[in-house]
């Protein structure tokens, strides 16, 4: 059994995992910046350690810091939870090395998932319906790729297979267009991710973003938790995310959720994961995988009654699943608006003192934040503060409590984006549901 955990973040996501260890009865850590100080999470873990200056390269981001914390405080695991090392294959695999458990998948699994041509190929093998492509990466010979394109058929995109998350992408609308767009998106890949392997697939033109949650134990057991539409984006950050996603029926969300488990199964996946799918006329076309909990997790934990995080740590101390499929129960509906420190018209940070802080409550009001009075939002990290998380029995009672709750929640001293989830809370085209990933950009003017 895991008596103590190192937690390998910060902000929200390191209040979240202390509060899964402590109703697990377990110890925590808390590795912190020196911006990080005065957090309230880092007091109210059992011990803290100071891993380095402000900057996350020299902190959060900080291999052997973070090893040396765990070594130190006796920690037998490290939870990374999302973002900094949470997918970097390397540092699970030197935390395993160290003699500690990761939260998460195998190593090698991270690497797959990390390099988008291999991922695919294992998910197609599986079952899992992908993107029309290339099925492996582009090579040189101008008139394949030629041949290729037109097979597939324009539009296409052309990916970096390290790329993911929107960065080391081009489409490309006609042939005398393609060659250069081949070398251009490889130069750029190559200089980003030190990569310049691409490949091709059919560009979706208006896809939703959609996403299934699974849980995969060390014994074979996988289920998944349903899906989450996570559509409205502005830059690839996301600003809304929802569960169930609507129109989606519970036949097709239990064929492709089924999908997802047995690739799970299939590859010996272990932990929590994230299948994404652009959906478009009826169809799931699979694109990435990631590898770590995510930002919008919650909205899953409120129709399932999962504790996600819960689940991770039981995962990685060798327990079995503590459910099967037949005990998943999809319940509700579920929206998150994640409040960013940051102009709403602009999107600048707006990193500085809270100078007064109220979060919102009543039924079916959760609100995950690492904040409170008097707090200073840090300029060096994302500007996410809180995370609001409305659930009711419908669609619509959810959204009149995300109303509510908007109205109620007070963040005085720094700009924050609630006027625009107010505004987002009240579009007549989200309301009706379904929106697709180039609704808020097209309605922002964008
Ligand atoms: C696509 C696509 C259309 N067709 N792939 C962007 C981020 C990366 N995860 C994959 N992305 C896309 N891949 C094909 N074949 C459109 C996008 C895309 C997108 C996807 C999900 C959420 C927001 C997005 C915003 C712009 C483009």
């Amino acid at each position: 059994m895991i008596e103590k955990v190192l937690i390998a973040n910060r902000g929200e996501i390191a209040l979240r995992i202390q509060r899964a260890c402590r109703a697990l009865d377990i110890k925590t850590v808390a590795v912190h910046s020196e911006a990080d100080r005065e957090a309230k999470y880092v007091r109210l873990a059992d011990e803290s350690v100071c891993i380095g200056p402000a900057p996350a390269t020299e902190s959060y981001l900080n291999v052997p810091a973070i090893i040396s914390a765990a070594e130190v405080t006796d920690s037998i695991a490290i939870h990374p939870g999302y973002g900094f090392l949470a997918e970097n294959a390397d540092f699970a695999e030197r935390v395993e090395q160290s003699g500690f458990i990761f939260i998460g998948p195998r190593g090698e699994t991270i690497r797959m998932m990390g390099d988008k041509i291999s991922a695919i190929e294992a998910m197609k093998k599986s079952g899992v319906p992908c993107v029309p492509g290339s099925d492996g990466p582009l090579g040189d010979n101008e008139a394949e790729n030629n041949r290729l394109a037109t097979d597939i058929g324009y539009p296409i995109i052309i990916k970096a297979a390290g790329g993911g998350g929107g960065k080391g992408m081009r489409v490309v609308h006609t042939e005398a267009a393609l060659a250069n767009a081949v070398s251009l998106t490889k130069a750029e890949a190559g200089a980003a991710f030190n990569n310049d392997i691409v490949y091709m697939e059919k560009y979706l033109e208006n896809p939703r973003h959609v996403e299934f949650q699974i849980l995969a134990d060390e014994h074979g057991n996988a289920i998944h938790l349903g899906e989450r539409d996570c559509s409205l984006q502005r830059r690839h950050q996301k600003v809304v995310e929802e569960a169930p996603a609507p129109g989606i029926t519970e036949k097709l969300r239990n064929k492709i959720g089924e999908r997802c488990a047995e690739a799970c199964r299939k590859i010996g996946y272990r932990g929590a994961g994230t299948f994404e799918f652009l959906y478009e006329n009826g169809e799931f076309y699979f694109i990435e995988m990631n590898t770590r909990v995510q930002v919008e997790h919650p909205v899953t934990e409120m129709i399932t009654g999962v504790d996600i995080v819960k689940e991770q740590i039981l995962i990685a101390s060798g327990e079995k699943l503590n459910y099967q499929q037949k005990d998943i129960i999809i319940r509700g509906h579920a929206m998150e608006c994640r409040i960013n420190a940051e102009d709403p018209k602009t999107f600048i940070p707006s990193p500085g003192q809270i100078t007064l802080y109220h979060a919102p409550g009543g039924p079916g009001i959760r609100v995950d934040s690492h904040v409170y009075n008097n707090y200073t939002v840090p300029p060096y990290y994302d500007s996410m503060i809180a995370k609001i998380i409305a659930f009711g029995d419908s669609r619509e009672i959810a959204m009149a409590r995300m109303r509510v709750a908007l109205s109620e929640m007070i963040v005085d001293g720094i700009k924050t984006n609630i006027p625009l989830h107010v505004d987002i809370m009240k579009d007549t085209g989200f309301l009706a549901g379904g929106v697709n990933i180039h609704y808020l950009e097209k309605k922002l003017g964008l």
